[in-house]
């Protein structure tokens, strides 16, 4: 027995070759993070080493004081998570300011967490306030369609909620909130964290501007799911568009969408109905 085998870990690893085995991870693009539950933690505390120095965030999340985290690595591959996660993601711990980090297991050989840790603890920050503690995944990922999207339609959340929503029918049983849209801006610090962490407070997901997406949930399943549905959405989005040259003959009108979340016991983000 290792901590391969307890089961976060296995559960983390395959969320991480599920989103290679999509296409959402050239090279090193995407991250994932995952709060440990304290058993969670327990089960893999054996294996830890001891631990590396701390090092400090440049953003706080006073409500994740003491809490692990799973992490993919800075410049680590998606693609080499499963044949080799110790050099590939690890486990830190947080300190008791919730502002600093350190290694307790894995990211062997120098390696760091996640470039976009700043944001992922501040969306965790958040989203543990938005549900009461049950947000557990940040999820990162380059999802092609989405991102085409960006360069086409206005950078609001209306419009891209709207367009998602109406471009497959689960989409607003999948997502009511909506999602958030942050404009363009330099990846891996802490103003991109804060925008983030702003629109999260409101949404379970939110896009990046000719980048990707960020998706947060209780549990892989879920927060896969969200990944998935939104760039499936955003795929048909892309096919209906280009197939009619920009025309669009019938669509899913806000009625129907009332009528859908109505029969699904939903509440829609009335904002961003007509
Ligand atoms: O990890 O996706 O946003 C590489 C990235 C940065
Ligand atoms: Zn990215």
């Amino acid at each position: 027995m290792g901590i391969l085998d307890v089961e976060i870990v296995k559960k983390y690893i395959r969320m991480c070759t599920d989103g290679w085995d999509q296409g959402w991870h050239e090279r090193n693009g995407g991250n994932l993070t995952y709060r440990m539950k304290a058993e969670e933690v327990e089960e893999c505390r054996p294996f830890f080493r001891e631990p590396g120095e701390w090092v400090n965030m440049g953003v706080t999340g006073a409500n994740l004081a003491g809490e692990y985290f799973l992490t993919t690595g800075s410049g680590k591959y998606f693609r080499n998570v499963e044949p080799d996660p110790e050099h590939s993601i690890g486990i830190v711990e947080i300190n008791d300011k919730g502002d600093a980090w350190r290694i307790v297991w894995g990211l062997e050989g120098g390696a760091k967490p996640t470039s976009e840790f700043p944001s992922h603890f501040m969306n965790h920050s958040v989203r543990v306030a938005a549900t009461n503690g049950e947000c557990r995944v940040i999820y990162h990922a380059h999802p092609a369609n989405v991102i085409a999207l960006t360069y086409v339609l206005p950078l609001t959340a209306r419009d891209f909620t709207r367009a998602l929503w109406k471009s497959a029918t689960e989409c607003p049983v999948v997502f009511p909130g909506g999602v958030g849209v942050v404009p363009w801006m330099v990846p891996g610090g802490a103003d991109i964290a804060l925008a983030t962490s702003e629109l999260m407070k409101e949404y379970d997901a939110a896009v990046w501007a000719h980048h990707g997406l960020f998706c947060s949930g209780p549990d892989f399943d879920i927060t896969f799911g969200l990944m998935h549905t939104i760039e499936k959405a955003a795929q048909i989005c892309v096919l209906a568009l280009s197939a009619g040259q920009g025309n669009i003959r019938q669509t899913i009108s806000d009625d129907n969408l009332r009528a859908i979340a109505k029969e699904f016991g939903v509440t829609l983000n009335e904002n961003f109905l007509d």
